[in-house]
């Protein structure tokens, strides 16, 4: 996997929707090639026994079903475990795409992975990225989705509220008491406005930190593989903190 130079440049209308809607569509951020190894590297990822599950770094967020096996596991931090994601196309172009959406000072804020099984891949439930992040802060951030096969509404592609991200953070809670996600503690209100954006492999969502989002379960034959690259500017440090009292205490500092 090699870098080139960076070819994604995003157009005003582009640049527009993204700051009006909270999110953003793009057809590739990467090659057919790249996808196909990068594949590779991420089932290596998620094998049992991997490098990651042996520090920690392998979560489930879902709950596990009734025959024990993971519904929605993530690995934080894959570069550790996988330095080729370092130097990958993907990045190098999501990099470009995020100065381009938040300015010169946007930087790498790290980057997950998260596996639907094939037929029983939990859905990820609606929340807010921000509703995870120090209270402390305001910040200003993206996350790039890509998936590494076809995403669909049967597999569990991304899914916004446009413009939601220019309200704040609402209350969320924690899925489960044991289990590591957020969900909102409301649900949305009937008739409020839900977009599915099916991708094909390597193509991408871009979506504010605060925008309301979600992915349907995995009702397919096939995993659902997606990889998820963040981005912010240096957040702004709050004279009064946010109350975000769904947190756990150990995510302090996040
Ligand atoms: O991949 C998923 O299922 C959800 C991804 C997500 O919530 C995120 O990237 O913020």
């Amino acid at each position: 996997m090699t870098t080139e130079q960076t070819a994604v440049r995003l157009d005003a209308d582009q640049i527009a929707a993204f700051h009006r809607d909270g999110f953003l569509r793009l057809e590739a951020l990467t090659t057919t090639a790249e996808v196909a190894a990068l594949r590779t590297v991420y089932d290596q990822l998620f094998a049992r026994g991997s490098a990651a599950f042996e520090a920690g770094d392998h979560l489930e967020l879902g709950k596990l079903d009734d025959d024990g096996q993971e519904t929605l596991p993530q690995i934080l931090n894959p570069q550790k475990y996988a330095p080729e994601l370092i130097e990958i196309q993907a990045r190098a172009n999501a990099l470009a795409v995020a100065r381009q959406l938040l300015g010169d000072e946007a930087a790498p804020a790290g980057d997950h992975a998260i596996s639907k099984p094939p037929a029983h891949g939990a859905a990820t439930p609606w929340h807010q990225d921000e509703a995870y992040w120090d209270p402390a802060y305001d910040h200003t951030a993206l996350s790039i989705w890509m998936p590494l096969q076809e995403a669909t509404v049967q597999n569990g592609c991304m899914q916004f509220v446009p413009g939601s991200h220019r309200g704040g953070v609402v209350p969320h809670t924690l899925v489960d008491p044991e289990a590591h996600a957020l969900q909102l503690a409301d649900p949305i209100a009937d008739g409020v406005e839900r977009v599915a954006v099916p991708l094909p492999p390597g193509g991408c969502t871009i979506h504010h930190c605060r925008t309301l989002h979600y992915a349907g379960p995995n009702t397919s034959q096939g995993t659902r593989r997606a990889y998820i690259m963040a981005f912010a500017v240096p957040p702004t440090r709050l004279e009064t903190p946010h109350a975000y009292p769904w947190q756990r205490a150990e995510w302090s500092g996040q």
